[in-house]
């Protein structure tokens, strides 16, 4: 057997990685020809990586680490679980103790009548499950034809084929027969790119009625639910004006059509409330949870799901479940970070020290002639990069090289702030302080000014036509 430790070179983890380890979402032969950067230890908002590096993560790993990472207590809290009770199910009437508590936290934080959690291991499978509910709901109440669901181009739900098929990324449909059937995509409330000469708020009506115009051309018998990200991720920081949910939550109620809130990455604290849907002002009827539950110390997610939906669906045998729905160990360290979240006041913090603190350093970075503006949503943010800030235009080669010139320019200069396309993601700790939001702008600032130059020197700062 192989010992690893952080101690080995970092060229023969690299081997190794290259030789054994298929990475998600890469082209493996040309990170093998590279080298992955190995990640060894981690600390508040700082990684460190093998050569002693230490990278401010203004990501938060996968938009997930809100606490920030090296919490002692969530360690120690996994530790006197491992050794209580490291597993048992929730199938065959059988319960425990961790995953009760987490089950009435989550009632109590959760808005309206969310009052029930379906456990899953991650955001794809919450999503699985979801798409099964919906569907055995309306089936249950007499309506098995009510099995449609629309959601939206450029929308993130996970990756696996029910998820996968969900999400409207056209990358991810080129891939492995999805989407499934029975799922449709309407146009994503993106004003920046696509919103031409209309007003925000016209642009984001116009939107949101694509959802009506879709649910009459199905015919509202046939369609179970309607699933969106208060704020789209992994799309790229997409903020809807805000005449878009309203408009969508209205449609939904018209159409008796179920209302999926996909709170994996808004979840827990990132726009500022604990859920994105009370920042868009939106009452769901099923928000899907991850990332933020746990902080990213342990994998968990779920559903949680009204008083209606669970009335219907606790009536009858719902086949449905996971080996790790409700594991002890990730419920504890989830309760854990709840239970830090509030003590430590993290909803103040995010709101009257970081958010301000994030938007000044924003609004500063927004004046950068590569950057066309800034989109923030409590301490998830984008800046569109732009070789003209007026017209909001593209660059003219292929969309997304821009972008991944700045991303390898920030870690260069030891920041992770990644790319979707040709816009910048910020999404931090919560915890993050002033300090260290100055510290992401300096570098932040670097790596746009030596884009810029890069830009210059091989005359790519030019609009498409
Ligand atoms: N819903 C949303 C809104 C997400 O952002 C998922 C569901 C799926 O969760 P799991 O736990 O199955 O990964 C996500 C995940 C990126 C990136 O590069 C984003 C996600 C995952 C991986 C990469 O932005 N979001």
């Amino acid at each position: 057997m192989t010992a690893i430790t952080n101690h080995l070179p970092t060229a023969e983890l690299q081997a190794l990685d290259a030789a054994h380890h298929m990475h998600p979402f890469t082209t493996g032969d040309e990170l093998a020809a590279k080298g992955a950067r190995v990640i060894t230890r981690a600390k508040g908002v700082y990684l460190t990586d093998s050569d002693g590096n230490e990278i401010l993560d203004a990501m938060a790993g996968l938009w997930c680490v809100n606490l920030g990472y090296g919490r002692p207590e969530m360690g120690a809290v996994a530790a006197r679980q491992m050794n209580e009770l490291p597993y048992y199910n929730t199938f065959f009437q059988t319960t425990h103790v961790p995953g009760i508590a987490l089950a009435a936290e989550l009632a109590e934080l959760a808005p309206g009548t969310l009052n029930h959690v379906f456990f899953a291991g991650s955001g794809s499978e919450a999503n699985d499950t979801n798409l099964r509910m919906v569907r055995t709901y309306w089936a249950e109440k007499g309506q098995p034809e009510k099995s449609h669901v629309i959601s939206r181009k450029n929308a993130y739900h996970g990756s696996s084929m029910g998820s996968g098929s969900l999400g409207g990324m056209t990358a991810i449909h080129s891939q492995g027969g999805l989407p499934i059937p029975g799922i449709h995509h309407i146009g994503q409330p993106d004003w920046w790119a696509e919103g031409g000469d209309m007003t925000p708020e016209a642009f984001g009506l116009a939107r949101a009625q694509e959802l009506e115009a879709k649910i009459e051309e199905l015919g509202a018998e046939n369609v179970a639910a309607f699933i969106g990200e208060p704020v789209q991720g992994a799309g790229g920081v997409i903020i809807p004006p805000a005449s878009y949910w309203p408009e969508i939550q209205r449609i939904c109620r018209k159409h008796d059509v179920l209302l999926i809130a996909d709170e994996v990455i808004c979840g827990f604290g990132r726009t500022g409330n604990w859920f994105g849907s009370e920042t868009m002002g939106i009452e769901p009827d099923i928000m899907t949870i991850a990332k933020g539950l746990s902080s990213g110390y342990a994998p968990i997610g779920g559903s949680i799901v009204s008083d209606e939906i669970a009335a219907v669906i606790n009536a009858t045998e719902f086949n449905h479940g996971y080996t790790y729905s409700g594991h002890p160990v990730c419920a504890a360290v989830a309760l854990e970070n709840l239970r830090i979240m509030r003590e430590e006041n993290m909803l103040d913090h995010i709101r009257n020290v970081a958010q301000p603190a994030l938007t000044e350093a924003l609004t500063a970075l927004g004046t950068h002639p590569l950057v066309g503006g800034v989109n923030q949503s409590g301490m998830m943010a984008s800046l569109p990069l732009t070789p003209h800030k007026e017209s909001r235009a593209s660059f003219a080669g292929n969309a997304g090289d821009v972008g991944y010139m700045c991303r390898e320019h920030c870690f260069a200069n030891n920041l992770v702030m990644r790319h979707v396309g040709d816009r910048m993601i910020i999404s931090p700790p919560l915890v993050i302080t002033p300090e260290e939001i100055d510290i992401f702008a300096t570098r932040a600032k670097i790596a746009l000014d030596a884009t810029y130059k890069d830009l210059k020197a091989k005359d790519m700062l030019k609009a498409a036509s």
